[in-house]
């Protein structure tokens, strides 16, 4: 059963003209797609995956952390779109000005329909050279030595997957865009999200700090909880449409 959503809340939505959805693991949890911090299963089920989401790591031990991300794609390529992507997508169509700023790399929210997105941790399915930085562009690798990652066709280091380890910059456009929205947003959607790592984690705040109605959704409590004016706690794909409907379908 979907969370009660405030009218006051329905009535805010319906006339915001600047709305901000930062989203979070949580939301493609239904697609089938495991968040950052649920326990991995299988192999994979020994390894802390902040152990292993590093530069150290890979420069380590390449194949094991090209292993992992290689296993995540699998799963990223069989997920599709579910309910609250798609309330997403649908919701841009609705707000005259919406930004998603999303920390997933599984690139479903533009596979659901939304167009103005921000991804400000990479995406996985794209492959860079671990010195030079150049994304390379599926087929033009070079074949690795056996169990390990691919090279680069230019310098011939290693390839790794085209996402934003610990320890390393967010993407300069993205983020400047996104904390550009976050100051000018009268709303902002906080979904699917622990809100653990900054400088995403921040942006919440910041839309506070700034005087935007902040609103978490989330069948848990997290470290963002208790600054947010409303908590709708339930799964994403079930709250995010009733969302959409209880504001579009009854003006
Ligand atoms: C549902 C649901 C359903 C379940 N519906 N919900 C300030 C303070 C402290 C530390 C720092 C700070 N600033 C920077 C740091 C350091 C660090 C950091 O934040 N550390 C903390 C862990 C302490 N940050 C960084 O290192 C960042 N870089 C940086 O700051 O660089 C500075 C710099 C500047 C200039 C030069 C050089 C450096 C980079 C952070 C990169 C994060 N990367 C990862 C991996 C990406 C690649 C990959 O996927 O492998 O991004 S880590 C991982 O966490 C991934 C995620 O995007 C991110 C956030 O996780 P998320 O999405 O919140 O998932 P979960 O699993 O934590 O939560 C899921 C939620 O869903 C839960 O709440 C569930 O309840 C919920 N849920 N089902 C709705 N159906």
């Amino acid at each position: 059963m979907p969370a009660h959503i405030p009218p006051e809340l329905i009535t805010y939505l319906r006339r915001a003209t600047h709305v901000v959805a930062l989203t979070g693991a949580g939301i493609s949890a239904e697609s089938g797609v495991p968040t950052f911090r649920d326990a991995q299963s299988g192999l994979w089920a020994q390894y802390d995956p902040q152990e292993l989401a590093t530069a150290a790591a890979f420069r380590r031990n390449p194949a094991l952390v090209w292993d992992w991300y290689e296993w995540r794609r699998s799963l990223v390529a069989q997920a599709a779109p579910n309910p609250g992507h798609r309330a997403l997508a649908e919701m841009e169509q609705k707000v005259p000005h919406f930004t998603l700023v999303t920390q997933n790399v599984d690139g479903l929210h533009r596979q659901a329909g939304s167009r103005n997105v921000l991804e400000l941790h990479g995406n996985i399915m794209r492959n860079k050279c671990f010195s030079e930085e150049t994304v390379i562009a599926a087929g033009d690798e070079e074949p690795g030595d056996g169990a390990g990652p691919p090279r680069c066709p230019h310098c011939g280091d290693y390839l790794r997957p085209d996402v934003v380890w610990f320890g390393e910059a967010l993407p300069e456009g993205e983020l400047s865009a996104a904390m550009r929205a976050v100051e000018e947003c009268q709303m902002l959607l906080c979904i699917g999200t622990s809100g653990l790592v900054h400088p995403a984690a921040s942006l919440p705040l910041l839309a506070a700090e700034r005087g935007a109605l902040t609103v978490e959704i989330n069948p848990q409590v997290t470290a963002l909880s208790q600054w947010m004016d409303y908590v709708l706690r339930g799964p994403a794909g079930e709250v995010l449409p009733a969302l959409l409907k209880a504001t579009w379908t009854s003006e």
